[in-house]
C-alpha cells in the first residue's frame, strides 16, 4: 500500500496510482481527525469517494502516528492525550474515538488503537504495552460499529518473542478478518527486524491476511513475504522520490539513484529500460536531473510513479514467485544476512 496520510498519495491523482499498479492505499486516522475532521469526510459521502480513490483502503488508528508525531503525549489505561502540533490544543484519543472516526471515514480497513513502544524499551514497558494494546483491542471491537468494515488486531511485544506470542494469540482467539504486526522497523536494525517478523508471523491465522505494518525495503518485503506475510505499507517509494531518488532493482539486487547527481545531466536513457511505467515509457534521466535540478513540482510526480509502479511489480514477482513455487531460489540474494550480499 503506497502511503496517503492526508487522502492523497503526495502529487499523485488515482489514475496515476492505478496505472503504477497500487491496489490499496492506507490513510491516516490521526490525520484526517484533525483536518477535515471525521464528519466532513463522512458528509462527503465517505474517504474513498471524497478522495475519489477506486481501490480499498486502510486507515491506521493513530496509534502510532500520537506516538511518534506530537509533543507532550500523556499516556494511560484509558488512552493519550497529546497536543495537537498546528493549533496547540489537547487533543485525546482512546479506543472508542478512534473507532468512531474510523467508521466515519469508511474505509474497508481499520486498524485497532495500539500502543507502539520505541525501541529501544525496557522489558517491562513493552508488556505493559501489550497488556493496554489487548484491553484497547477489547473495546475497539466493542466499538466497532460497521460490518462492510474489516477490523485488524494489532500485534505488539517489542523484540520478545513470548510478549509477542502471548499479544498474537489472544487476538488469535478472536477470529478476526485479518492481522497486524506492529512495533517493528522503529528504529531496531535490520536483523531484528526480520527475526521479530520470523517468529510472529507464523502465530498469526494462515489463512487471513497478515499486515507489516510500516515496511519497507524490498530486503524487508521479501524476508517477511518468505515467513508468511501478505500486506505492507511504506512511505518509502513517494519520500525518496520527493527527495530527487529512483528505486531501481534488477535480478542480482535493487539500489537508489539521486538524479540530482552530476552524471545524469546528459543521460538521455529511461531510470530502467525494463520498467514499463508513464515516467519511463517517455522520459529521460536526463529531463528528470532536470526537473529536480529546477525544483520543479513534476519530479516528485514521475519519480513517485516509477518508484511506486517498481515496489508494486516487485510485490507481483513475490507473488508469483509464491505461486510457481520459485521464491526460495528467486529471491535468494534477499534471503540471506544483509552484510553477506553488500560486502
Ligand atoms: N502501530 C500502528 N501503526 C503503525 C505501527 C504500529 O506499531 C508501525 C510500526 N512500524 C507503523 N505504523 N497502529
Ligand atoms: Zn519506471
Amino acid at each position: 500500500m503506497p502511503v496517503g496520510t492526508q487522502a492523497t498519495v503526495k502529487t499523485l491523482t488515482p489514475a496515476q496510482l492505478v496505472e503504477a499498479g497500487a491496489q490499496m492505499i492506507l490513510a491516516n486516522t490521526y490525520h484526517l481527525s484533525l483536518q477535515p475532521g471525521a464528519e466532513i469526510v463522512a458528509e462527503a459521502g465517505g474517504l474513498h469517494h471524497f478522495m475519489q480513490w477506486p481501490g480499498p483502503i486502510l486507515t491506521d488508528s493513530g496509534g502510532f502516528q500520537v506516538f511518534s508525531l506530537s509533543s507532550l503525549r500523556t499516556i494511560d489505561d484509558d488512552g493519550v492525550t497529546f497536543r495537537e502540533p498546528r493549533s496547540g490544543s489537547l487533543v485525546r484519543f482512546t479506543p472508542e474515538y478512534a473507532m468512531a472516526v474510523q467508521n466515519a471515514l469508511g474505509a474497508d480497513v481499520a486498524m485497532a488503537f495500539d500502543e507502539c513502544p520505541p525501541y529501544p524499551a525496557e522489558r517491562s514497558a513493552v508488556e505493559r504495552a501489550v497488556t493496554r494494546t489487548l484491553h484497547w483491542f477489547e473495546r475497539c471491537l466493542a466499538a466497532h460499529r460497521r460490518s462492510d468494515q474489516a477490523l485488524f488486531g494489532i500485534v505488539q511485544g517489542g523484540v520478545w518473542p513470548d510478549l509477542r506470542a502471548h499479544c498474537a494469540e489472544v487476538l488469535a482467539s478472536a477470529d478476526l478478518p485479518g492481522y497486524a504486526i506492529g512495533g517493528v522497523s522503529v528504529g531496531e536494525p535490520g536483523m531484528l527486524i526480520e527475526k521479530v517478523v520470523r517468529v510472529t508471523a507464523p502465530l498469526l491465522p494462515e489463512h487471513k491476511p497478515r499486515y507489516l505494518m510500516g515496511v519497507g525495503t524490498f530486503r524487508e518485503l521479501a524476508q517477511a513475504a518468505a515467513v508468511g506475510v501478505d500486506l505492507f505499507d511504506c512511505v518509502m517509494p513517494t519520500r525518496v522520490a520527493r527527495h530527487g531518488s529512483a528505486l531501481l532493482i534488477n535480478a542480482t539486487g535493487d539500489r537508489r539513484i539521486n538524479l540530482k547527481n552530476a552524471q545524469f545531466r546528459r543521460d538521455f536513457a529511461p531510470l530502467d529500460t525494463h520498467c514499463p511505467c508513464y515516467t519511463c515509457r517517455h522520459f529521460s534521466r536526463a529531463y528528470l536531473s532536470h526537473l529536480v535540478r529546477s525544483g520543479e513540482i513534476l519530479a516528485m510526480t514521475l519519480l513517485s510513479i516509477h518508484n511506486i509502479a517498481t515496489l508494486s511489480r516487485f510485490s507481483a514477482e513475490l507473488r508469483a514467485a509464491i505461486i510457481d513455487g520459485s521464491f526460495t531460489q528467486r529471491f535468494a540474494a534477499y534471503l540471506q544476512p544483509e552484510a553477506e550480499v553488500e560486502r
